[in-house]
């Protein structure tokens, strides 16, 4: 692979790990963090208005020197008056989640904003490779979260084949093992979020923390996969009443009552039955909090021993 593609190259940062978008949580002094951690911070706009997200980015800035981004969740209702700040402000790196960024991705690139959609499929993959995204966030249904339908394992090698930019892997990645696995598939970075709400300085309730270390590895389950947006989440009382309505053919306004504010009720008040707490099938594999500098060194700088112990498979 051309090392002008990989992410901290092509940043000029320390690690070629990007942290996810992670609505109502990632915040300016959360996306500063991580930058100033050595990996690509982001401020999620899922949760901001237009006027908060504006005080965030100026918040970031002053609080890093090295580049951050913004996460634009396309569902929001204020995404076009969103999508306008973060051209003009000239935001580093724009990610987008949830839905088709195509009709702001020229206003960006003419603010000079790298463009990296979030997608779950190849060929939306290659949709969006085509209109001019200058990296794609393959995201396996791994993640916390909305979600597709296709793993990890099998989704980044389909988009690396699809498309001629570079490629981050994302879902299902907490680990060094899972980072040089997603560099063996063809990405050219990772993104993680996960492994970061067990950090010392995510914003989130301690009781959602606590939920994330207790999980177990079948702890997470995804709901509305029936009604419409399919999002992961760790089960709780919440959940399994989702499900068992969804299943049950109850429409859409009926389950609505289940989610509407769900997420602000785990993040902000710690109520983890009634909460929506979004992480990933990698919650049973995360065990302690640490600061965002152990959490991202232990990501990368372990690779060397993993790496040793592959050699095996180059002997005859
Ligand atoms: O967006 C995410 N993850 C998210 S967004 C979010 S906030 C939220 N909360 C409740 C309900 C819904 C959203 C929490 N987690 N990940 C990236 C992602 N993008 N996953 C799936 C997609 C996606 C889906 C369809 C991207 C593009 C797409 O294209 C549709 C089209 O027609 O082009």
């Amino acid at each position: 692979m051309n090392k002008e593609m990989r992410l901290d190259k092509r940043l000029g940062i320390k690690y070629p790990i990007i942290q996810g978008g992670m609505a109502n949580i990632a915040d300016g002094a959360f996306a500063a963090a991580v930058s100033n951690a050595g990996g690509l911070g982001l401020i999620a706009t899922g949760g901001l208005s237009v006027e908060r997200l504006e005080e965030e980015i100026d918040k970031c800035r002053s609080l890093t020197k090295n580049p951050f981004g913004v996460n634009l969740m396309l569902m929001h209702p204020q995404a076009s008056e969103i999508a306008d700040l973060l051209a003009a402000k000239k935001v580093e790196v724009i990610t987008t989640g949830a839905g088709n960024p195509s009709r702001f991705m020229d206003m960006w690139k003419e603010a000079g904003s790298l463009v990296m959609p979030v997608v779950p499929s190849a060929s939306i993959a290659k949709r969006l490779a085509d209109r001019g995204a200058d990296y794609i966030i393959a995201e396996g249904t791994e993640s916390g979260g909305h979600v597709g339908e296709m793993t990890t394992m099998a989704l980044i090698p389909q988009v690396v084949d699809a498309v001629d930019i570079p490629v981050i892997a994302a879902g299902g990645i907490a680990d060094v093992r899972q980072l040089l696995a997603a560099f063996c598939l063809g990405a050219a970075g990772v993104q993680v979020g996960t492994c970061l709400l067990a950090s010392k300085e995510c914003p989130i309730h301690d009781n959602y923390k606590q939920a994330v270390l207790d999980a177990r590895d079948n702890d997470t389950i995804v709901t509305g996969r029936i009604a419409g947006t399919p999002v992961r989440i760790l089960k709780n009382t919440m959940a399994r009443e989702y499900v068992k309505k969804e299943r049950e053919g109850a429409d859409k306004m009926e389950l609505e009552q289940y989610t509407l504010g769900s997420l602000r009720k785990a993040v902000f008040d710690g109520d983890t039955e009634n909460g929506s707490l979004m992480a990933g099938q990698v919650s049973g594999q995360i065990r302690e909090i640490k600061t965002i500098a152990e959490i991202l060194a232990d990501l990368y700088e372990e690779r060397f021993g993993i790496l040793e112990q592959m050699k095996s498979f180059l002997d005859a």
